[in-house]
């Protein structure tokens, strides 16, 4: 392989010494700043089709995929990037479909790919630039208020780029908060889990509200069918004080609490508690990190009995965190999902972000300490109101016009998220 070195004080000088070295089609695996100085590695396009081709198979790979340079001199920056970026897709596809010749094919070929992030991501920052914001400010402003409200930098580019033409910064606001609020699956009313009863495990990572939670449903399904025809159950019998916590509710709402320590303890206080309509079952809480997850999932799962597993989900916690938690609570699928903590999170946006990406059914809203005041149906609007209220003491964590290219750079490989296209905008 004849692989070739060109340096040069700015990108301009060095493509043109490329072109002149090996024509406007050759292959650039490489571009970088090297102390100052741009550092372009190429090969003539003629060296990648023997290397990567049987000679029967050349004139296939002749026209489209690798005619690079020649487009650099006619068009501008970001033209010359996206032209780049499908240039070097085509030629990736092209390559993959054949055999590896040789393990240099393999080097090509994760250097093509890098060479695509990279790619990608000066395109993203070209088309956030200060120009394109002059010239779109709508788009720039609403992905500004949605990072300030804790969304992604996924979500809130691939929002963005989707605000209908010619509207004003409050009609882009607007449209963002309707499409959120439709993607927000929420329970119609409360008879989905109070007049259907059934059997509910409320999960989730420590600390969330599990035991609380309980106690506000328990009182709700109290309140609407008496006390007789609920049970409560606690996976929580060998913490001190975790069975005490549940069972103290249980004693003000007139409720039996029952505490099981393992799969075949469960099975056998389902079995008892069959006559009941509702039956509640407070788990330990473990981190999501813990292994010990996928047991608690196994055995809510194997009882023989139907429970719904329903995760609290701290509305305190970062985005990348509730992710995590999402993906080791989910198993073979959750009921639903409870925000908790709503009054002591700064933002929210964060939280309807994961319930959004993962579809998740958002059941309640708890929004303080107080059993059973402070947990309410969830309801969409308010939610995305709620998330776009922002209080000034957030001002120093909120981005700046010129920080967008870079933040929205970050975003170009994860913009392929299949959970970000099942986002629905009619
Ligand atoms: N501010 C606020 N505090 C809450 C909310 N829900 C629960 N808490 C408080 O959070 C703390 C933990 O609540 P628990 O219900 O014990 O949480 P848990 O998930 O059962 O905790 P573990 O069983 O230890 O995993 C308690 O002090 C609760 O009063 C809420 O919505 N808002
Ligand atoms: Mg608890």
């Amino acid at each position: 392989m004849n692989v070739k070195k060109f340096s040069a004080n700015t990108s301009r000088e060095a493509w043109r010494m490329v072109r002149e070295a090996l024509g406007p089609d050759a292959v650039i695996l490489s571009n970088r700043t090297v102390n100052g100085a741009v550092e372009i590695l190429a090969l003539a396009s003629e060296d990648m089709y023997s290397m990567s081709t049987p000679s029967q198979e050349k004139e296939n790979l002749s026209e489209p995929a690798l005619a690079v340079l020649n487009a650099n001199s006619r068009r501008g920056d970001s033209d010359q990037a996206a032209g780049l970026a499908s240039t070097l897709e085509a030629a990736r596809q092209q390559l993959q479909a054949r055999q590896p010749a040789a393990g240099e094919l393999t080097d090509v070929m994760s250097e093509i790919r890098s060479m695509r992030g990279m790619l990608e991501e000066q395109l993203a920052e070209i088309a956030w630039g200060g120009a394109e914001q002059k010239r779109n400010p709508v788009k720039s402003s609403v992905l500004k208020e949605m990072l300030a409200a804790g969304f992604s930098a996924t979500l809130a580019r691939y929002l963005a780029e989707k605000v209908p033409a010619g509207t004003t910064p409050d009609g882009g606001l607007n449209w963002i908060k309707s499409v959120l609020a439709r993607n927000l699956t929420i329970m119609d009313n409360e008879s989905e889990i109070l007049e259907k009863g059934g059997v509910y495990a409320l999960v989730g990572p420590t600390g969330v509200g599990k035991t609380t939670t309980t106690a506000k449903l328990a009182a709700r399904c109290v309140m609407r069918h008496g006390p007789g025809k609920l049970a409560l159950i606690t996976t929580d019998g060998y913490r001190i004080g975790g069975y005490e916590q549940l069972r103290i509710y249980g004693k003000i709402l007139g409720v039996m609490v029952h505490s099981v320590k393992d799969e075949a303890d469960l099975r056998i206080a389902l079995d008892e508690l069959k006559s009941k309509h509702t039956v509640l079952i407070d788990t330990v809480g473990m981190s999501q990190r813990d292994k010990m997850v996928a047991e608690q999932v196994a055995m809510l799962s194997g009882t023989g009995t139907k429970v719904k597993r329903l995760l609290c989900l701290a509305a305190t916690s970062t985005g990348e965190t509730l992710n995590e938690v999402v993906r080791s609570y989910r198993g073979d699928g959750l009921a639903g999902c409870i925000m908790t903590k709503l009054d002591e999170a700064a933002t929210i946006g964060s939280t309807l972000d994961v319930v959004i990406r993962q579809k998740l059914n958002l059941y309640y809203v708890a929004n303080g300490q107080r059993v059973p005041e402070d947990l309410h149906i969830a309801n969409q609007q308010y939610l995305v109101d709620r998330a776009f209220k922002l209080k000034r003491e957030s001002a120093p964590f909120q981005y700046q016009d010129d920080e967008l290219p870079l933040v929205v750079a970050n975003t170009a490989r994860a913009m392929n998220d299949n959970n970000l296209h099942g986002v629905l905008l009619g």
